[in-house]
């Protein structure tokens, strides 16, 4: 099964310009309840992020401006894709290491938390991730 899991945001655009609407609940497209946005800009050139998985937080990423690269880690199987959609949200759950690649000067990567900010909720090491994944 594919590491990737895209949600797709419709686009309410007129002659004006566009509106994405995020949602949840019903059939609405977030999986979870928000207790948390946050977003990353101003990246430096040559900058990579993340290099860390969740014991528990899931997340949608949405890159609102610009584009990056991510990828996605499951200790066994690796997959990378490009975010540089606004209408397309990357659901990332637990247990799945990241990595942010590749930030285009303009990027803006908005992400939607289903927690508050927890340190604990980190593993930051690669060993301890695909330990704790394959135990
Ligand atoms: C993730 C990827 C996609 C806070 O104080 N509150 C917050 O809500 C967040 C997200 C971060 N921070 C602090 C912790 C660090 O001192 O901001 C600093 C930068 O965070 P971090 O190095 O974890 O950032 P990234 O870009 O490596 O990872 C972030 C999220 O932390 C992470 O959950 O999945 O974006």
């Amino acid at each position: 099964m594919s590491l990737v899991k895209w949600i797709d945001f419709q686009s309410l655009g007129d002659d004006r310009g566009s509106l994405v609407a995020v949602e949840i609940g019903m059939d609405k497209a977030v999986p979870f309840d928000i207790k948390r946005v946050y977003y990353i800009y101003h990246t430096e050139q040559g900058v990579s992020r993340g290099f860390h998985a969740h014991r528990n937080l899931k997340q949608v990423a949405i890159c609102v401006a610009g584009k990056c690269r991510m990828v996605l880690d499951d200790g066994v199987n690796r997959e990378e894709v490009w975010l540089d959609s606004p209408t397309k949200g990357l659901l990332i759950e637990e247990l799945l290491w990241r990595e942010m690649h590749d930030f285009s000067d303009d990027c803006v990567l908005l992400v939607l938390a289903s927690e508050h900010y927890d340190e604990s909720d980190y593993i930051r090491n690669y060993s301890e991730f695909k330990m704790k994944e394959l135990s």
